[in-house]
């Protein structure tokens, strides 16, 4: 028989709530435990899509905003076949952001609604498990000052917030919410033990499809 197959593991949540930092120490730890895993995150700024988005959330472009939800969007399918082959070789992938900020992010603009932006997502791996890591913007703030990026500001990130809560209340996808104020280690553990407790249950269901 086929060896079983890994989870797909996502982690959300606005800026500033740890996500990438979580998601380092997760793959540690289960490759520490002998589980073979590694970590992605969208958008994946080294493929030639992957450029222009970067170049437009460093402000060195502008990009008409229905164009750049395409894009964020042909980033992810672009590496869904990388994806599939290394969760059906046992890969547990921890992902850094997903269709999630995508449909969050760019429905946080003027006239998008929720279900245009999820459109183009529509079928790509569905997550097994995906952990928000919640932080109110006022302790987001506190955890210092936002960069230089597009979509940095207290009052984008705050209607962000709120796409993403709409977005909790669809069943079809396993929505774990955590509180990101919490310490770095009792965050990761919380973590640990979802994840640890999906990778056992996914290993013997097929892969499913987002929001199809
Ligand atoms: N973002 C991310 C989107 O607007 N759409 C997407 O589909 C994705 C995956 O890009 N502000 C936004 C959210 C972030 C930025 O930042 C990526 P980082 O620090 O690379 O996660």
């Amino acid at each position: 028989m086929a060896c079983k197959r890994g989870a797909l593991i996502v982690l959300e949540g606005v800026d500033k709530a740890g996500k990438t930092t979580q998601c380092k120490k997760l793959v540690q730890l289960l490759q520490q435990s002998g589980r073979p895993a590694e970590m992605m995150r969208f958008p994946e700024r080294t493929t030639t899509i992957g450029q222009l988005v970067g170049a437009y959330l460093e402000n060195k472009s502008d990009l008409e905003d229905h164009t750049v939800h395409l894009l964020f969007s042909a980033n992810r399918w672009e590496l869904v076949p990388l994806m599939k082959k290394k969760l059906e070789q046992g890969t547990t992938l921890v992902v850094d952001r997903y269709a999630f900020s995508g449909v969050a992010f760019t429905s946080a603009k003027p006239g998008f609604s929720l279900d245009w932006c999820m459109k183009p997502d529509v079928g790509l791996p569905k997550p097994d498990l995906v952990i928000f890591l919640k932080l109110s913007p006022a302790e987001a703030a506190l955890r210092g000052q936002f960069g230089e990026e597009r979509y940095e500001t207290s009052v984008f990130q705050q209607a962000v917030q709120q796409k993403f809560e709409e977005l909790f209340k669809d069943p079809s996808v396993n929505w774990q919410v955590i509180d990101a104020s919490q310490s770095v280690q009792a965050v990761h553990e919380n973590i640990t033990i979802l994840s640890q407790k999906i990778i056992n249950t996914a290993q013997d269901l097929p892969l499913g499809e987002l929001w199809k």
